[in-house]
């Protein structure tokens, strides 16, 4: 009787050794962070990205040379549609600028012109921030700031 008890005991030692080592073997090597790769440049055509989805939509109109609105909230973080739509009789740009000195455009924030009646669309993404557009054409008169956050 006595014999089986001490077997018994070591034998719950040794499990307590065992699951001890594997905790302690767990906590080194953490998993590297994947850096994001940024891929920069024109498509491949053969292959395709498929385009992330639009989630939000934002419509502002240039009219007797004024944007409406001139004041966006926007999401962070997913990608939001901005149409422009002129209706007036000259055209328009919608240009979005990461500073209000606008000396940074975004990438992909800049429609061109765009002629009288007709509407173009930027998809972008922002991170927590305040954005700057403004129409190349009449920088002065036609401006507009962003807020996004979550
Ligand atoms: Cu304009």
């Amino acid at each position: 009787m006595g014999g089986a008890l001490r077997r018994g005991t070591l034998v719950m030692a040794a499990a307590v050794v065992a699951a001890l080592a594997f905790a302690c073997g767990g906590d080194d090597d953490p998993e590297p962070t994947p850096t994001p790769t940024v891929v920069a440049g024109t498509p491949d055509p053969s292959r395709p990205t498929p385009a992330p989805p639009i989630q939000a939509l934002v419509s502002i109109e240039a009219k007797d040379r004024a944007f409406e609105p001139t004041s966006i909230l926007a999401p962070v973080g997913i990608v939001v549609r901005l149409t422009l739509a002129n209706l007036d009789d000259t055209p328009h740009t919608l240009t979005v600028y990461a500073d209000e000195d606008f000396l940074e455009p975004l990438p992909n924030g800049d429609t061109g012109e765009v002629g009288e009646g007709a509407i173009a669309k930027l998809d972008l993404t922002f991170e927590e921030g305040e954005y700057y557009y403004r129409c190349e054409i009449h920088p002065d008169d036609m401006q507009g700031q962003i807020v996004a956050n979550d």
